[in-house]
């Protein structure tokens, strides 16, 4: 048995001690660990990742909760670090779809290896901040953390589940018992607001290595934000750059309305051939709306989640609705 197979063992004894958490419909529970949940894929990658993973200084990490944004940040830091090697008509967002340019940690660097080395320095992640590999923060990588208002997380997750339950000829929930799942945290990688809470503390002990992104406003001037995004990552735009519309370019190549209607996010997969994880690409790109959520939430629905994010965030100074 090698290393990785009594990983496998110790792992499944270890979770079968660990509390166990509805599942939304999806053929795999969820299991609390160290606060949060996860279903047993995830949470075995992130643990091994912790062990695995060797960050290097000029790592940057893409972190958030899951809904949050990260396949448009993804596309917008990979189109920014490679501008002087590719631009918007060679570029490998025209044939891969964003979670494909940059490797997910708890997957790529845990399960998979195809998409380990890409020869850029991005990662991502969903996990939270207390699980981040001890490589990452002692080598001072520089960490991008997006969040949205919880009230579209949850709807946005919510869709993506019920996709992917029936996916698996599962049930999905109803949308009334997803909300209360989800206000009482038991949600993939859930409580949402202690993850945001985790980074937004992290970033008050190392303010020069966090970057802290909402959704609403990269919606609100997405090129403002990728010119910080740029300087952050420690390539800036030059004014030459600047006055040839090269972050007017990649903020219109990365748009929702660009990038959902090209063919490979229209028709291809993701993650194909890696278990039951084999997803079209397409369920990724929804709507990418602000508000949406007034479409799906009843107003008492809307003020619980409020109320949670107003108790739970107010001392952090962080409003997220
Ligand atoms: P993930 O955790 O499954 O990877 P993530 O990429 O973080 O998801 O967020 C998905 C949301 O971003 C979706 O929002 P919606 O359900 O409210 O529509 C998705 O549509 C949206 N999205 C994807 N690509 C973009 C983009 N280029 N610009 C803006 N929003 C986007």
């Amino acid at each position: 048995m090698d290393n990785k197979d009594e990983f496998q063992k110790s792992f499944k004894e270890m979770i079968s001690n660990f509390p166990k958490g509805n599942s939304w419909g999806l053929p795999d529970h969820l299991y609390q660990y160290q606060g949060f949940w996860f279903t047993p894929l995830f949470l075995q990658g992130v643990m091994l990742a912790q062990q695995q993973f060797e960050a290097q200084p000029t790592n940057i990490i893409l972190c958030s909760a899951p809904r949050t944004g990260i396949a448009w940040l993804k596309s917008l830091t990979f189109a920014t670090i490679t501008r002087t090697s590719y631009d918007d008509s060679t570029t490998s967002l025209l044939f891969k779809m964003p979670h494909d340019v940059v490797p997910f940690m708890e997957l790529d660097h845990a399960h998979f290896s195809a998409n380990r080395h890409l020869g850029i320095p991005l990662l991502a992640t969903h996990a939270p901040y207390s699980f981040l590999p001890a490589s990452i923060i002692d080598s001072g990588c520089k960490i991008i953390y997006i969040c949205r208002d919880p009230k579209d997380t949850f709807v946005s997750m919510y869709h993506i589940l019920t996709r992917y339950a029936k996916s698996q000829n599962t049930q999905p929930i109803e949308l009334d018992e997803a909300v209360e799942l989800f206000c009482e945290g038991v949600s993939w990688y859930g409580p949402y607001w202690d993850r945001v809470l985790g980074y937004c503390n992290a970033r008050l002990e190392h303010p020069d290595k966090f970057m802290f992104l909402k959704y609403e406003e990269m919606n609100e001037d997405t090129v403002l934000y990728l010119k910080k995004l740029a300087e952050f990552m420690g390539c800036p735009f030059s004014s030459e750059e600047q006055q040839k519309g090269v972050p007017e370019k990649i903020v219109k190549m990365c748009s929702f309305e660009n990038l959902s209607n090209l063919e490979v996010n229209k028709s291809g997969k993701h993650r194909e051939g890696q278990g039951n994880l084999g997803i079209e690409n397409k369920i990724y790109f929804r709507k990418g709306k602000v508000e949406d959520w007034k479409n799906y939430l009843t107003p008492k629905m809307a003020t619980r989640l409020d109320q949670i994010t107003q108790q739970k965030l107010s001392s952090s100074g962080l409003s997220l609705n």
